[in-house]
C-alpha cells in the first residue's frame, strides 16, 4: 500500500480533480502512563505514534467543506446550517464539522475547505483516531484559513469538537498529543494549567523498545463505562470538597478515602490519585536518564486500572500477565480501557520472543489473534507540504 500522504493526495486529485494546496498530518498517540487523570486535572504522559491522519486541502468559496474519506469511501458535504446545529452531521463527519462548528463557535472565520482524508491509526484501537482526525483537519483549516490559533490553543478546541459536537465526553490528553507532541519525546501535559513539558524518552539509546499489542478486545460498553468513572471521580472530589481530585496528594490520601463511605468511590479516588503520583515519579526518573527503572511504574498502573478503577478486560488482563512472564520490564493497558493496546516495554531484542508469548497466551484461551507493533515516539501535527 503506498504511503498515508501519497493516498490522500491521489484522493483529492481523483475526487476533485486538481492538486491539493497542502497536506497536514496528525499521529494516533499511546499514553506512557495517567490513566483518566486528564479529566481530574492531573497529570499524563503520552507520546505521538508514528501512524498518522493526513488531510489533502484546498480552500472553496463560501462556507462550505466538502469531505472525502479512504476508509468510508464516502464524500459528505455539508455548509454552515448544517455545522451549526450539532447532530445534523453523524458518523466519522462528526468529527470534521464538529472542528468547523468549535472553530466558528470561538469566532474564527472558517474558510470553506475540500478536503480528503487518510489514515494509518487504525479505529477502534484506543489509539486515539478521533483526536487525530480532528487535529488534521484543525491544523489544515487554521493554516488555510491563516486563523490566529497557536498549536497551545488548539486542543481545547479540537476537544470541545469532540465533547459538544460528537458528544463523548473525554479529557484533553489525546488531542494535545496529537497537536503538542514532539519526535523522541514524551509530553507530560499538565491537564490543569495545560502546561507541557517535552521529556526525552530515548528507547534505542536505552537499548530498549516498546511493544504494543492491540488485544482486538471488542469495545464492550466503552462509552457508558467511560462517563460512568468521569461520575464517579466528580463526586469523589466534589464529597472531599475539592475542585479536582488533581487536589488530593498521596500523602493526604488516607485520610480522604476514609471520609467517602462508598466502597466504589473509594477505589476511583485512590487510581487517581495514585496514578498522578505515577506520571510525577516516571517523569522524574525519564528526567534522570533511568528510562528501565520505569517499568514497576507501568505495572503498578495496571495494576491500578484492574483493581481500583476496574477498566480492563480478560483480553488486556492477559496481554499484560503474559509479556510480564515473558520477561517485560513492566506492561500496561494504555487509553480509556475495556479494550484497546498494552504497552509493554522490553529489552530491545525482546520484543518478538514477548509478543509471541502474549500470542501464545492469547490461543491458550481462545482469543482472537492480537496484533503488535514496535513504536518509538514521534511528531505531533504538522503541515508535510
Ligand atoms: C480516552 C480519552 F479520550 C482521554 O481523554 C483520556 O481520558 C483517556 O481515555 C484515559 O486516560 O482516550
Amino acid at each position: 500500500m503506498t504511503d498515508v500522504a501519497d493516498r490522500a493526495t491521489a484522493g483529492f486529485r481523483r475526487e476533485f480533480g486538481a492538486p491539493p494546496a497542502g497536506q497536514w498530518a496528525a499521529p494516533g498517540r499511546v499514553n506512557l502512563i495517567g490513566e483518566h487523570t486528564d479529566y481530574n486535572d492531573g497529570f499524563v504522559l503520552p507520546f505521538a505514534l508514528p501512524l498518522r491522519t493526513v488531510a489533502a486541502a484546498d480552500r472553496q468559496e463560501g462556507a462550505r467543506w466538502t469531505v472525502w474519506s479512504e476508509l468510508s469511501g464516502e464524500t459528505i458535504d455539508f455548509g454552515a446550517d448544517e455545522v451549526d446545529e450539532p447532530g445534523r452531521v453523524a458518523g466519522w463527519g462528526a468529527y470534521v464539522a464538529g472542528v468547523v462548528w468549535a472553530l466558528r463557535e470561538a469566532g474564527h472565520d472558517v474558510p470553506g475547505a475540500r478536503l480528503a482524508i487518510t489514515s494509518d491509526v487504525p479505529l477502534g484501537a484506543g489509539l486515539s483516531s478521533s483526536a487525530a482526525l480532528e487535529a488534521a483537519v484543525l491544523t489544515a483549516l487554521v493554516d488555510l484559513g491563516g486563523l490566529d490559533l497557536p498549536a497551545e490553543r488548539q486542543p481545547r478546541l479540537a476537544q470541545r469538537a469532540e465533547n459538544h459536537y460528537v458528544g463523548a465526553p473525554t479529557g484533553i490528553m489525546d488531542q494535545s498529543a496529537s497537536i503538542r507532541c514532539r519526535d523522541g519525546h514524551a509530553l507530560f501535559l499538565d491537564c490543569r494549567s495545560e502546561g507541557v513539558e517535552h521529556i526525552p524518552f530515548d528507547l534505542r539509546g536505552a537499548g530498549l523498545a516498546m511493544l504494543v499489542v492491540d488485544s482486538h478486545a471488542p469495545h464492550r460498553h466503552a462509552d457508558g463505562e467511560y462517563a460512568a468513572r468521569r461520575k464517579s471521580c466528580e463526586a469523589g472530589a466534589e464529597r472531599l470538597g475539592v475542585p479536582a481530585l488533581r487536589d488530593v496528594t498521596v500523602d493526604q490520601l488516607d485520610t480522604a478515602l476514609a471520609r467517602l463511605d462508598d466502597p466504589e468511590t473509594r477505589r476511583r479516588v485512590r487510581h487517581v490519585v495514585t496514578e498522578d503520583q505515577r506520571v510525577l515519579d516516571t517523569v522524574a526518573l525519564l528526567r534522570a536518564g533511568r528510562v528501565r527503572e520505569i517499568g514497576p511504574l507501568l505495572t503498578a498502573s495496571h495494576v491500578s486500572m484492574r483493581d481500583d478503577f476496574e477498566i480492563t478486560v480478560p483480553e488486556i488482563d492477559t496481554a499484560v500477565e503474559a509479556a510480564l512472564a515473558a520477561g517485560a520490564l513492566g506492561a500496561r493497558m494504555t487509553g480509556g480501557g475495556f479494550g484497546g493496546c498494552v504497552l509493554a516495554l522490553v529489552e530491545a531484542d525482546a520484543a518478538d520472543p514477548v509478543a509471541d508469548a502474549v500470542t501464545a497466551a492469547y490461543a491458550e484461551q481462545g482469543f482472537r489473534a492480537p496484533d503488535h507493533l514496535t513504536v518509538l515516539p514521534a511528531p505531533g501535527a504538522v503541515r508535510l507540504t
